[in-house]
Order: structure tokens, then sequence, then C-alpha cells
């Protein structure tokens, strides 16, 4: 059942339809499709986990908000905020989250940090995640349109608890990463270190 969230717009000054208008406008159309369903999932883990829908809803619709944008916006982004220099060194798949959470900050006029952060972390996690972030991290991991052999795990996990959820997430990840020979951006090792030894045991 698809949930609908009636903006207060204190958040962005946008409806959701005129967000959702946006992003089909500056995503292609399966990215689209992806975010929606990312967003209905982050709607459904809210009510589970006592989590704010409104934020569950704009920060699931925003978390790839700049997932097609060309390099070089990126670059002048990380130069014109003063981000870490060391993001220069990465790519896309880095940039899309933490670099494209003030491309919303600035772009779509969203200025509460808990959404900031999910957007920022919703790729890599991080050692110390909200409940927000947290929701984000997994409901980008198991929407109903990802069929890779692990999800049928993490949504289980994810069900019964989001500690375990981002535990196994983050485990996961690591490994692809590991087994691929990509390389691994630092914040991904300070999140596996916070999250997956402690839980191994319940995973
Ligand atoms: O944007 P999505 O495709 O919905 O999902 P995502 O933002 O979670 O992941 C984007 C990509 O980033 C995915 O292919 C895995 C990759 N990734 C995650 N952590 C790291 C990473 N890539 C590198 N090189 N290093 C990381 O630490
Ligand atoms: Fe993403
Ligand atoms: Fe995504």
């Amino acid at each position: 059942m698809m949930t609908t969230i009636n903006y207060q717009q204190h958040l962005l000054p946008l409806s959701r339809q005129q967000l959702v208008d946006k992003l089909a406008e500056a995503l292609t159309e399966d990215r689209f499709h992806h975010v929606l369903r990312v967003e209905q999932t982050a709607i459904k883990l809210a009510k589970q986990y006592g989590v704010d829908l409104e934020k569950a809803s704009i920060a699931g619709l925003c978390h790839d908000y700049a997932k097609q944008r060309p390099d070089e916006d990126f670059l002048r982004e990380i130069k014109e905020d003063g981000l870490d220099p060391d993001l220069l060194n990465w790519n896309n798949a880095i940039w899309h989250g933490i670099v494209g959470a003030e491309m919303v900050k600035h772009e779509l006029d969203v200025w509460d940090e808990d959404i900031l952060n999910a957007i920022r972390h919703h790729t890599t996690g991080a050692p110390v995640m909200s409940p927000l972030e947290q929701i984000i991290y997994m409901a980008d991991y198991i929407e109903p349109g990802r069929s890779f052999a692990e999800v049928v795990k993490a949504r289980e996990l994810t069900a019964k608890s989001l500690t375990l959820g981002v535990a196994y997430q983050t485990e996961q990840t690591l490994a692809y990463l590991v087994e691929r020979d990509l390389p691994v951006y630092p914040a991904t090792i300070l999140t596996y270190n916070a999250w997956v030894p402690q839980n191994k045991g319940e995973l």
C-alpha cells in the first residue's frame, strides 16, 4: 500500500507532489522509481521505529537527488563549500551522498541536519547514526526493487532490529568491495568498526 505524506512545509518549501516533480526531472526513470520505493520503505520503517514520517519521506525521496549530476558539479561544490579535500580523490559513488546533501540544502532549501545527515551517510554509513539515518541507510538497501542474494536476510534482520540491519549491510558492503578489489572509503571502515564486531554474534 502506498502512503502519501501531507507535508507541513516546515522542512522544505514544497508540497510532496512538487518535490516528486523535481526529482522526476533530476533523475533517470529507473532512479526516480528507486527513490519512490526507498521513500515507501523508509515510511514503513519510520512507523515501526517511531521516527517522523515527513522526515522519512523527504530523506527517502532526496537521498539520490545528485546521483545523475556530472563530476564537475561535485568538484565545484566540494571547493565552494570547503568540504574535505580528500573527496576530490573519489567519485560519484561517494560524492552523490556526502556532497549531494549540500546540493539538496542549497537547491531544494532543506536545512534540517537530521535529513541532511541521512543523505550524507546513506552510502557509507557513519559510526554514529540517528534512527532516521539508519532508516534511510537500510531503506536504500532493502527496497523492494533490490534482488541480490543477501537482501532476504537484510529485510529479516531490519524488521527485527534496525541496529542488526545496519550491522549486516555494513558487513556485506565491506566484503563486496574487498572481493572486487574496490577502494574502501575511510568512513566505510569507521562504520564497520563501530557497528559490526559487537553485533557479529547476532548476524
Ligand atoms: O545510490 P544507490 O545505487 O541507490 O546506492 P548507494 O548510494 O548505497 O551505493 C552506491 C555505490 O557505492 C554502490 O555501488 C556501492 C558503492 N560503495 C559503497 N561504499 C563504498 C562504495 N564504493 C567505494 N569505492 N568505496 C566505498 O567505501
Ligand atoms: Fe545512493
Ligand atoms: Fe539509492
